[in-house]
């Protein structure tokens, strides 16, 4: 009853006020009602800045990397001038507007005189604001500068050639030629993941990438579908993957030392929320499953990243037949005169893989390096098992230090995510087939072993998670 009241008393007083009636909130509403409507304001303002921190995963006003923190000044530098124009024009006009308010009895007394013009504040003014724009214009030109080309010159900055740090790592990554090379990373905005390729290392990876420390890497942007955008808000700013245009950027994340800008945000992994773990965002809507679109950078020092890429390197073995997958797939598939090899699949393990390079299809959209399997619709699943999340940021693999989850728990998002995609991503592209196309996604596949009277059963998924639990 009270609501309704309250509600309809401020309604009225709004129509009134709408129409140009003489209204004052405090007469109009009442002061009860006026202190309840502000109040409950007060109450929502509360709650919306309660959601408010710079200590969040993506939060940019926690910048991490040399080309955020340039953003992020600059993003500074522009709010407090903006903070002081709001300040001074509308604190004059509030001072202007209540002390020249019209009083009871003014109405008789002369107008006053209309002044035209005053010379002073006119160029004042004008003087003013050019300099307030220089004091924006500056440092927007000089972070356009800095983003806009990769930095060789700078001292500290240097060593992101190639050549420069793996001969300081005690590594020997790439040949002579190539050590004049920045560090490059190839990212492939997908239909919703990522994939990155290290072109100098021959590693394909996707949904997650390692990047040493304190380095400029270099990032070539593509996209064969629609645009996306790449952005690790921590680190660097967003830019597009567009089709049929050679976007790139580069980033550098602090690694501890005083960099020359004077700043230094402690050593990989001394704040405990990132542990040298960024989280990163598709930040383009591009369809269903935009949303769902993360990826995760992992910092780290340059001897990590060194094992990191010997390890990436490794081809998969597989599972039986001495690690040979062109042994083991005719083996384990075997034909109308020679039966399948049983004693090749024996465990969970071997079953899984049999079933991915054959029944299950899964190798027509998934690279495993060394095997038969060199599909790329999907993300490249090599050593799948080794990154912290899988499905774009989605399931969790591995915790925030890379160290292992509950293995019930690891086993039970792989099986999950394969067994029934379309209750964790809707639209997406491994279920469903590619736009455009009447059949191909892994339903049809499943559809098809249903018709052929051979039903994958809950064990065939189980051996395929089990499988996929051993690619790290
Ligand atoms: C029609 C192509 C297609 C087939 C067939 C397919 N996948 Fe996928 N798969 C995809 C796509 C596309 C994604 C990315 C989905 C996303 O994140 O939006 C994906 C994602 C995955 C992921 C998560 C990888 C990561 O890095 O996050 C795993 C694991 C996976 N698939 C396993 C399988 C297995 C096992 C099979 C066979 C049972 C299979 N896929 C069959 C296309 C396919
Ligand atoms: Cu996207």
């Amino acid at each position: 009853m009270f609501l309704r009241a309250s509600l309809n008393q401020i309604i009225h007083c709004l129509r009134r006020a709408t129409r140009g009636v003489f209204f004052h909130p405090r007469i109009c509403l009442g002061r009860r009602l006026l202190g309840r409507v502000a109040g409950f304001g007060l109450i929502v303002l509360l709650a919306t800045l309660a959601g408010c921190s710079f200590k969040t995963p993506q939060s940019t006003m926690d910048a991490h990397g040399l080309v955020a923190r340039d953003q992020l000044d600059l993003f500074l530098i522009t709010v407090w001038v903006s903070l002081f124009i709001f300040i001074t024009v509308g604190g004059t006009m509030a001072v202007v507007v209540w002390k020249f308010r019209e009083r009871p009895g003014d109405e008789n007394k002369p107008m006053p005189s209309q002044g035209h013009g005053n010379p002073m504040i006119e160029i004042s003014l004008i003087t003013a604001s050019i300099a307030l724009l220089v004091i924006i214009a500056v440092p927007t030109l000089k972070a356009i500068f800095l983003t806009d080309a990769l930095p060789t010159n700078q001292p500290y900055w240097k060593p992101s050639l190639l050549g420069n740090w793996y001969t300081d790592a005690g590594g020997q990554l790439t040949d002579e030629s190539s050590k004049d090379e920045p560090l490059t990373i190839e990212v492939d905005g997908k239909q919703w993941w990522w994939s990155f390729t290290y072109t100098q290392f021959g590693i394909t990876t996707a949904n997650e990438f390692y990047i040493p420390a304190g380095k400029v890497v270099q990032f070539k942007l593509r996209s064969d579908n629609v645009i996306h955008s790449f952005w690790v808000p921590k680190i660097a700013g967003k830019v597009d993957c567009i089709p049929g245009r050679a976007n790139w950027m580069w980033m550098m994340a602090d690694d501890g030392k005083v960099a020359s800008d004077g700043y230094d945000h402690g050593p990989i992994g001394a704040d405990k929320y990132e542990n040298g773990l960024y989280y990163g965002q598709c930040a383009q809507y591009c369809g269903e499953a935009h949303a769902f679109m993360l990826f995760r950078t992992r910092v780290v020092s340059d001897k990590d990243f060194v094992a990191w890429v010997k390890h990436s390197q490794q081809k998969v073995p597989a599972p039986a037949a001495g690690g040979d997958w062109a042994k083991f797939s005719i083996a384990t598939k075997g034909n109308e005169t020679t039966p399948p090899d049983k004693t090749m699949l024996a465990t969970a393990e071997q079953r899984g893989a049999a079933l991915f390079v054959g029944r299950a299809s899964c190798m027509m959209c998934h690279t495993i390096d060394g095997s038969n399997a060199t599909g790329t619709i999907g993300p490249n699943l090599s050593h799948v098992a080794s990154r912290t999340s899988i499905v774009a940021g989605f399931l969790d693999n591995l915790d925030n230090e890379g160290k292992a989850i509950d293995p019930v728990r690891q086993r039970d998002n792989f099986y999950n995510w394969i067994s029934h995609p379309y209750d964790f991503k809707p639209g997406n592209l491994m279920w469903y087939p590619l736009p455009g196309a009447t059949s191909g996604g892994l339903r049809d596949i499943v559809k098809q072993n249903i018709n052929n009277k051979t039903p994958f059963t809950d064990q065939d998924w189980h051996d395929i998670a089990a499988f996929l639990m051993t690619l790290k």
